[in-house]
């Protein structure tokens, strides 16, 4: 016989890390080891990250590498209740004249640190039939989210057929699943974060990249900052941070699922789930390097005293940067943040990129934001898909089958460089981009974009055309002068594609014979360029700059 009183005591464990994930086996975390991994590493500015046959996951968790789901750091807080009955130690006497030893029921409120991984692969291996079961599955392991999926319901109910449904969530999501879940064997080594001022080129496969995307979609990449981190990174942002002054763009695709399903989105999203059936049916073999190009003070020119001639420049009306800049530098017209509003509602240049070549969007992951000196060069990306239409007529048309040839490094000969142009506020007094500081500012962004410093042989020419001057508002006489600078002072000649705009064609290209007729230099073409500037300053004349030339040279 016994009489029961209850006490609750609350204890909080960090210790208590639940790692039996099976996914997780092969983790190896010992500190040397890692240490001087991240040692020889440091000393190098070009890291292969493919892991060699059967090589241990590398679990690092700090803020100058990438915070993968897999890392046993990445935790969630969970509150564990216990009980346990004990002797109180005390006799009572009962009814019958006997006696009893009075238990006493103890419920202990444990706090603990649980793998966010283990759960994640738990949840994921229930099967998710539709996008509610979708929804329900993310949101069980990002708890504290109040994303909605509205967009994402829609999209099944108003773009997919039944039968594009049905095989999405029979064939396609469980295989996405399971590439996602593969990420510590394929990610075995950490992931460097491409920051700020520092010049770095990483190499990851196409493999590697598509279970990065894989988990991206699933939406399991932690935020920065998390509760275990060793930074203090506030986390209360858009914006993942990774440093002091580095900001990172968002990975995770939920923003991609929510709000209003518009045309252009739902496009995006059928480009998305046509590279996630492509990559899961047939793993592509290639790999892809991400570059942050960095250009130091010593390496920009005195653009005034250039004596470099001026190189070609071929303007088309018709064509595309992708489509016909197929062994070019290809220019991505980009936000500063890569990516722009890519996972969002943005759907220009930029954004289609993003989408058509979808193992772009990874870039987002560990490139901060662009300073005015950088820019990121990616060799190796596929095009999956085909499109027609430009913003909100954007739309999905078939898969591309993508036969650009690879090189030495297994990576496709395509190079797409992002380089961000100034961004004029709306209603602006647009002449202020004219003025020296500005003029220099794209000079030296669009430089450090075209400058090759690896090419023993002539670098190939830009793919470049309105550089700046669709969303952000830029002058297309002005800025096809500036990429004829930069390119010219890179030693690279240039496709310029006008987008439909025959009399911009025309101008330019009678622009730049006669400039070339007349042996102008870049240094000539700066000190052009200032005193055009002068001129519509001060007599606030809306002198055209190609009229201006014209007369300066003539
Ligand atoms: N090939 C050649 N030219 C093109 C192509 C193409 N495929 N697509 C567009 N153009 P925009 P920006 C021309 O507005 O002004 C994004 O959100 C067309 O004439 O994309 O530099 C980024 O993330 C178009 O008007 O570039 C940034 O946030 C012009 O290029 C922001 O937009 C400019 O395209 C960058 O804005």
């Amino acid at each position: 016989k016994s009489s029961n009183t209850t006490t609750t005591t609350t204890t909080t464990s960090t210790s208590n890390i639940n790692n039996n994930s099976n996914s997780n086996s092969n983790i190896d975390n010992k500190m040397e080891d890692i240490d001087d991994f991240l040692l020889e590493e440091q000393q190098s500015n070009t890291i292969f990250l493919i892991p060699l046959e059967g090589e241990k996951y590398v679990d690092v968790w700090n803020s100058d590498y990438v915070k993968l789901p897999c890392s046993k750091n990445n935790v969630y807080k969970a509150t564990v209740k216990t009980t346990s009955r004990q002797s109180s130690g005390l006799t009572q006497t009962t009814l019958d004249g006997g006696y009893a030893i009075e238990d006493e029921i103890k419920t202990v409120t444990e706090v603990r640190y649980l793998s966010k991984w283990y759960l994640i692969n738990t949840i994921l291996s229930n099967p998710i039939k539709n996008s509610e079961a979708f929804e329900e599955a993310v949101k069980s392991y990002n708890q504290r989210s109040n994303w909605d999926f509205q967009g994402l319901h829609d999209f099944f109910e108003t773009e997919f057929t039944e039968s594009e449904t049905n095989e999405f969530f029979s064939q396609t999501l469980p295989k996405i699943i399971k590439l996602a879940l593969q990420l510590p064997f394929l990610c075995a080594r950490p992931i460097p974060l491409l920051k700020s001022s520092v010049d770095r080129e990483i190499i990851l496969s196409q493999k590697q990249v598509s279970s990065l995307l894989a988990n991206a979609f699933l939406c399991t990449f932690p935020r920065q900052g998390n509760i275990t981190s060793n930074n203090n990174n506030n986390n209360n942002n858009h914006y993942r941070r990774g440093g002091n002054q580095d900001k990172f763009p968002s990975i995770n695709f939920h923003s991609l699922f929510s709000g209003k399903m518009i045309p252009s989105r739902a496009a995006k999203l059928k480009c998305i789930f046509h590279y996630f059936k492509c990559v899961t049916e047939k793993t592509p073999t290639g790999t892809i390097s991400f570059h942050r190009q960095v250009f130091d003070e010593s390496e920009i020119p005195d653009w005034e005293r250039s004596t470099a001639t001026l190189r070609d420049l071929t303007c088309f009306t018709e064509g595309t940067i992708e489509d016909n800049g197929i062994g070019m530098l290809q220019a991505d017209f980009a936000n500063k943040s890569l990516g722009g509003g890519v996972l969002g509602y943005g759907c220009v240049q930029e954004e289609i990129r993003f989408v058509i070549n979808p193992e772009l969007l990874v870039s987002c992951l560990f490139t901060s934001i662009l300073q005015e000196n950088e820019t990121v060069i990616i060799t190796g990306s596929q095009r999956f898909s085909k499109y027609t239409g430009y913003g909100d007529s954007f739309q999905w048309n078939g898969p591309y089958i993508d036969k650009t040839p690879y090189d030495q490094m297994g990576r496709r000969l395509t190079s797409i460089v992002a380089m961000d142009a100034i961004k004029l506020p709306h209603g602006g007094n647009s002449f202020q981009q004219f003025s020296p500081s500005a003029v220099e500012r794209e000079l030296n962004k669009s430089l450090c974009g075209f400058f090759d410093r690896v090419s023993l042989t002539i670098p190939p020419p830009v793919a470049t055309g309105n550089w700046g001057c669709g969303v952000f508002g830029g002058d297309k006489h002005l800025k096809s002068i500036i990429q004829l600078m930069s390119g010219s002072q890179a030693g690279r000649d240039l496709v310029y594609f006008s987008f439909g705009d025959q009399e911009f064609t025309d101008e330019l290209t009678q622009m730049i014979s006669f400039l070339h007729l007349k042996k102008v230099t870049v240094g000539g073409l700066y000190k052009a360029l200032w005193e055009y500037y002068k001129l519509i300053s001060h007599t606030k004349s809306n002198f055209k700059l190609f009229s201006y030339l014209d007369a300066h040279f003539s």
